[in-house]
């Protein structure tokens, strides 16, 4: 065993509402595309997650809450149950392994495809402004489709599919759920004014387009309790479909989060810059103001590296951190940390499909 090279308490136990973390090193949510069509976990998974069980929290890759939420192959989701019993399988194995796991409750709104959706219907969105790029389908990768805005009366449905898939993560035993609100897909589309341009409740003022985020998150903290519910926002990110910011991203980020304090939520989580890219943001962004809006404890996510955690952490500006794509190829993340062991850096082929290769065949050494 060699020293441990930190005093910090990046390493110690935390608490976040009701969970409890044995440390603050946490696994960010990671999309690795090996599913099956059906959505459906299985033992390779369980074994992934459970190998990567020493973060203080995992948070599970995005899950399709909904067919109509779904906008790439391979993705897991959580409305049958079929997905249940899977994801049962997973929280078992990580428990048993002594880790924490929620799961991340996705729709991703206008980035998909007729591929991808139910009966080949259009995707839905806030308004039918399509994104730019392509997604991956059973077919290979296709332009996402033009979506048609959904009408006021579809709301009640959205929400009821977040609350179907929230009662499913609870029966599927993980610990809590994180609301997937970044990364511009369905819940920032509404944020956002260059993807909202609705004329009803749900569109216009930043009251209204900050609505459907709170209202899901209220649906989901009936089923919870807020203090097993967090949410992940990326205020500066184009990502998905690259898409325009919010004109005025600290006015509408901030009355969210404002309002957000209503809840007591475990965590606020953010995607500090553009989503694993660049964490410079526009001038007239400060993410620390943000965030220093929020009442209750904070994880920050997004190109870190042990220094810039210890740094921030050293700050008061954060109280986990997240990392996802060195919890790919380094499994025993928070031990490689402690003891100041070298990372493994995975190839890019390796992130997204095939099967166990590349995804459990990491080593988790003994330091
Ligand atoms: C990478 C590839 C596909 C989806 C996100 C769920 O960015 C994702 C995602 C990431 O939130």
């Amino acid at each position: 065993m060699t020293n441990i090279i930190t005093d910090s308490d990046l390493f110690n136990p935390v608490q976040m509402g009701a969970l409890q973390m044995s440390n603050r090193v946490f696994m960010a949510p990671v999309t690795r595309s090996r599913y099956a069509e059906d959505g459906v976990p299985n033992a390779m998974h369980a074994l992934y997650y459970a190998q990567r069980a020493s973060a203080g929290l995992i948070v599970a890759e995005a899950t399709n809450i909904s067919p109509q939420g779904r906008g790439y192959a391979m993705t897991p989701g959580i409305w049958s149950d079929e997905q249940v019993a899977g994801w049962k399988q997973v929280t078992d194995a990580v428990h048993a392994a002594g880790g924490k796991i929620v799961s991340q409750l996705w729709h991703v709104g206008r980035f998909s495809s007729v591929e991808l959706q139910p009966n080949g219907e259009l995707p839905v969105a806030p308004s039918a402004i399509k994104a730019e790029g392509k997604t991956y389908t059973e077919k290979g990768f296709v332009d996402v489709s033009t979506p048609r805005a959904l009408s006021t009366d579809e709301i009640p449905g959205i929400i009821e599919q977040y609350k179907i898939a929230a009662r499913n993560a609870k029966r599927a035993g993980f610990d809590g759920v994180e609301v997937h609100s970044a990364n511009s897909y369905l819940l920032d589309q509404f944020l956002r004014d260059s993807t909202n341009q609705r004329s009803d409740q749900y569109g216009g003022s930043i009251e209204n387009r900050t609505r459907l985020t709170l209202e899901v998150t209220k649906a989901i903290v009936d089923i919870w309790g807020a203090d097993r519910v967090g949410i992940r926002l990326s205020p500066a990110s184009p990502d998905a479909g690259n898409t325009p910011l919010d004109s005025n991203v600290m006015a509408t980020y901030g009355y969210l989060i404002k309002a957000l304090n209503q809840f007591n939520l475990a965590y606020l989580h953010f995607v500090e810059g553009a989503t694993g890219g660049s964490r410079t943001v526009p001038d007239d962004i400060d993410l620390d103001v943000l965030r220093a809006l929020f009442s209750g404890p904070y994880i920050g996510n997004n190109n870190y590296d042990l220094d810039l955690a210890l740094q921030r952490r050293d700050e008061g500006k954060i109280d986990a951190v997240a990392f996802g794509r060195l919890f790919i190829s380094n499994p025993d993340l928070v031990a490689r940390f402690q003891h100041g062991v070298e990372l493994t850096i995975a190839p890019q082929e390796s992130y997204y499909g095939g099967g166990a290769e590349g995804y459990t065949d990491w080593p988790n050494g003994d330091y």
